[in-house]
């Protein structure tokens, strides 16, 4: 049966793009938050987030009458589950928001209904679901992973985002998806549910293997950007520039060195890797010390500002951008707001941030002494010092004059300098 009303569980920066895509072809979506403001904003037609076309694609659906927010969920054919799964203070999985999700639609569940994951989550996670919905519903039979033939009146399957912030919108419909169900015929449901707005082709496989290959994509990456950043490691006391190192060696036919930074953030590849340590934690030594040699970056780029001359006379320090990575808003695991704590701790000067997409400090950073948020151009003509922590356009497009006679650390070789 094609799937006529979704809804779908937490509007954040996977779920309201979903939302939206999902509803401009057509298929009625509620979506649902805990949070009253992000429900009055897409009910207004605006999002509450910073996304390219977001605004436009919300709005047309919004207008359209397809898409509504709400705070609780409501009776749809199928659900759609995209809420954090961040980890807890020893790197364990944290799946609160996750059964609390699940709980949240058990009492509107019916026979014939999807459940769908796209949150990313441990290898099993899928099958707990199963297994809580199972608890709070014992009148209808959710698939039992053990027999995955076997009858059952909900499909429940796992179907990972896989969009790249900045380009959400445009992944969503392109990328391939990877459908993981606990049995065929959910995957298959699921399919064709997503068969709506991706254009991309769309592997099933089992809810585990699904599962794997989601936190294996994010793992890979962390391990490959940990390659270039100890690279960066080695290079910097060597007097030798690593940006340098790793153009030439790309040019080498099966070489490909990722760019070094100061360290890997937002809520993905910072994260998820420690759930394939989690679940073997004998068997993964590479992935972790890839996640160590990544947390590490901040530490060192604020030891190598700190060792600047004009640092070390005194000078008043600028450092330039706080999100995780180039023109976004999000600054969540930011290894950037890290190398700014690091360097506080090194250095009494004063410390000027420049971040376009905030209004004020986060709150790591609010209360340091000393440390103030500034624009662009104040902070340029006060600093003797400039450290590029993110590459925002603004920055790498400056005119390179603004630069001049001061002590630069670029800690991602992006800045034009004379
Ligand atoms: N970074 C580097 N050097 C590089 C590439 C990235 O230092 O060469 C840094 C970035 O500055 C940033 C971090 O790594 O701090 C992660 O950025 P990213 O652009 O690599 O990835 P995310 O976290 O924005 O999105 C990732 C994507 N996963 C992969 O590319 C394998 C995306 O497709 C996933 O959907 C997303 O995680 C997710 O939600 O899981």
């Amino acid at each position: 049966m094609p799937v006529k009303h979704v809804c779908l569980i937490g509007l954040g920066y996977v779920g309201l793009p979903t939302a939206a895509v999902l509803a401009s072809r057509g298929v009625r979506v509620t979506g649902v938050d805990i949070n009253p403001a992000t429900v009055e904003s897409i009910n207004a037609g605006r999002p509450h987030i910073i996304e390219p076309d977001l605004d436009m694609v919300v709005h047309g659906a919004v207008s359209a009458g397809k898409l509504t927010a709400t705070t609780t969920p409501v009776e749809a054919d199928a659900f759609i589950i995209a809420v954090p799964t961040p980890f807890d203070d020893d790197r364990q999985p944290d799946l609160s928001y996750l059964r609390a999700a699940a709980t949240s639609i058990a009492p509107v569940l019916k026979v014939g209904d999807l459940v769908v994951i796209e949150s990313t989550v441990p290898v099993g996670a899928t099958a707990e679901v199963g297994r809580w919905l199972q608890a709070a519903r014992p009148d209808l039979k959710m698939p039992d992973p053990e027999h995955p033939g076997s009858q059952h009146d909900v499909c429940i399957s796992h179907s990972p985002e896989r969009v790249l912030p900045g380009r959400v919108l445009l992944e969503l419909v392109r990328n391939d998806r990877v459908i993981g169900g606990l049995g065929d015929d959910c995957a298959q449901h699921t399919a064709s549910l997503y068969g709506t707005v991706v254009e991309g082709e769309m592997h099933l496989t089992t809810a585990p293997t699904a599962e794997l290959v989601k936190l294996s994509e994010n793992a890979f990456r962390d391990v490959n950007i940990a390659f270039a950043n100890e690279l960066a490691n080695v290079a910097g006391p060597l007097n030798i520039d690593v940006g340098e190192v790793v153009r030439l060696a790309n040019h080498h036919p099966r070489v490909n060195i990722l760019k070094p930074g100061p360290g890997v953030g937002g809520h993905c590849i910072a994260v998820d890797p420690w759930f394939i340590v989690a679940s073997a934690p004998d068997r993964t030594p590479l992935i972790r010390t890839a996640r160590n040699v990544n947390d590490g970056r901040p530490t060192v780029i604020a030891s190598e500002v700190a060792a600047l001359g004009q640092v070390q006379a005194g000078a008043t320090v600028a450092c330039l951008g706080l999100s995780y990575k180039a023109d976004i808003d999000d600054l969540r695991e930011s290894p950037s707001i890290h190398a700014v704590i690091a360097l506080r701790q090194l250095i009494d000067n004063e410390i000027l941030i420049v971040e376009p997409h905030t209004a004020s400090l986060p709150a790591a950073l609010a209360n340091l002494d000393n440390v103030r948020l500034v624009p662009f151009e104040d902070a340029l003509s006060a600093a003797g010092a400039v450290v590029l922590l993110t590459d925002h356009k603004l920055f790498t497009q400056a005119n390179p004059s603004l630069f001049e006679g001061k002590d630069i650390l670029d800690s991602r070789g992006a800045l034009k300098l004379l």
